[in-house]
């Protein structure tokens, strides 16, 4: 049996996760549109603690401000009634034609500016209700042809815009981070900031680094064939995961937003284990929320929906269980330090020691047997094993 989620668990979902009424690039909705005090009601009584969204996820685009403030208001009342909180807001720059060619990218100046007053707006909205990260996914900023986009500028323009809503944030005293979410390629053929690691290379060139992190999506890094749990191990080892989408994805093709697990499972569980113990040599976990950003499938119903919102969270929990049986077995512990995963936590150089002793050192090197070195056995596929029996339960 799966434990049940409570609002410690920190799991949150977005409200276009749920309400995705299942229109794809083939085929029409098989769902009805799902209304967000619904959601937020559902998601409530299933154990959630947080509720995500875009701008035009809750109010239509284009609404006048009548509409839009009635909606905000039935949206807290909600949220007042339930306990459940936002503790991440997105802007939608990847729905309307406008953004066709991009949003902060776009090749045409007067849409970049257009893009910025709507993310502005909406800065002002995420700082209001409370949320202390708002997620870039930058889906249309990218191309088809090589030609026609100037990559370098357009990272300028890129940083331009970063930079401007980072400036905001600190003026406006709100106490909210940027989050990055990258992802190689859809809807565009090729996506800015397609990885992880082009992500965190980006961020050290920004006016305020510090205000600017990643929300990796377990199936974006999967789809450019990357292994998350190494993506994610190195976004906390920067001090740079602010925050998460979790999901699954069977392999490099189109972005299946499966549920969480419902892909890769070892890795998942390796993804788990990280964000809850950190590294085995002390690297650091993870605390913020535990975000859902996965598709129920097309072939569901809405009992369907919520049963797949609820297998997110027990997957989790699941391999959560695992990996603290996992830690706790000392099997496992004496198999880490066999495979010397432990050694690994031990500095290559002594305390204090220059390259001037390591070369004077002659058992590093004159010494050192390299046949004997190169003989031994690790062990890691014992290990791995020890990992695979606990995730199938067998321990
Ligand atoms: C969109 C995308 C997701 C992003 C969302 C945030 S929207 O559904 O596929 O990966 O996280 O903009
Ligand atoms: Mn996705
Ligand atoms: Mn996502």
């Amino acid at each position: 049996m799966a434990p049940r989620p409570t609002p410690a668990d920190k799991f949150s979902f977005g409200l276009w996760t749920v309400g995705w009424p299942a229109r794809d690039p083939f085929g029409d909705a098989t769902r009805p549109e799902l209304d967000a005090v619904e959601a937020v009601h559902r998601l409530a009584e299933l154990g959630a603690y947080g509720i995500t969204f875009h701008d035009d996820d809750l109010v239509p685009f284009g609404a006048d401000a009548a509409t839009r403030d009635a909606q905000l208001a039935r949206f807290r009342k909600a949220l007042d009634e339930t306990g459940l909180v936002v503790p991440m807001v997105t802007t939608n720059l990847f729905t309307h034609p406008v953004f066709k060619d991009g949003g902060f990218t776009s090749n045409d100046r007067s849409v970049r500016r257009y893009a910025l007053r709507k993310v502005l707006r909406n800065v002002d909205l995420a700082a209001e209700l409370g949320a202390r990260t708002f997620v870039m996914w930058g889906g249309r900023e990218g191309a088809e042809y090589d030609v026609a986009k100037d990559i370098q500028a357009a990272l300028d323009r890129y940083r331009e815009a970063v930079d401007l809503l980072c400036q905001y944030v600190v003026d406006q005293g709100y106490d909210l981070r940027f989050a990055i979410e990258p992802k190689p390629n859809e809807p565009r053929g090729d996506i800015l900031l397609p990885t992880v690691g082009h992500a965190l290379a980006f961020i050290s060139t920004l006016a305020r680094p510090d205000l600017v992190g990643l929300n990796p999506e377990v199936g974006h890094e999967q789809m450019a064939g990357l292994n998350f749990a190494h993506g994610i191990a190195q976004a906390l080892w920067q001090g740079k995961l602010f925050h998460i989408d979790l999901n699954g994805q069977r392999g490099i093709k189109y972005d299946q937003d499966l549920v969480f697990g419902h892909g890769d499972l070892l890795n998942a569980f390796a993804l788990v284990d990280l964000l809850e113990h950190g590294g085995p040599n002390g690297g650091p976990a993870y605390d913020g929320p535990r975000h859902f950003d996965y598709k129920p499938s097309r072939t569901e119903d809405m009992t369907g929906v919520w049963a797949s919102a609820a297998a997110n969270m027990s997957t989790y929990l699941l391999l959560k269980e695992r990996a603290a049986a996992f830690r706790a077995d000392p099997e496992v512990a004496e198999a880490l330090a066999a495979s010397k995963v432990t050694e690994l936590g031990a500095p290559t150089l002594g305390p204090g020691e220059s390259y001037t002793d390591l070369l004077a050192d002659r058992a590093a090197f004159e010494e050192f047997d390299p046949q004997a070195a190169g003989a031994q056995g690790y062990g890691f596929v014992r290990l791995n094993q020890l990992a695979v029996e606990h995730v199938l339960g067998a321990r």
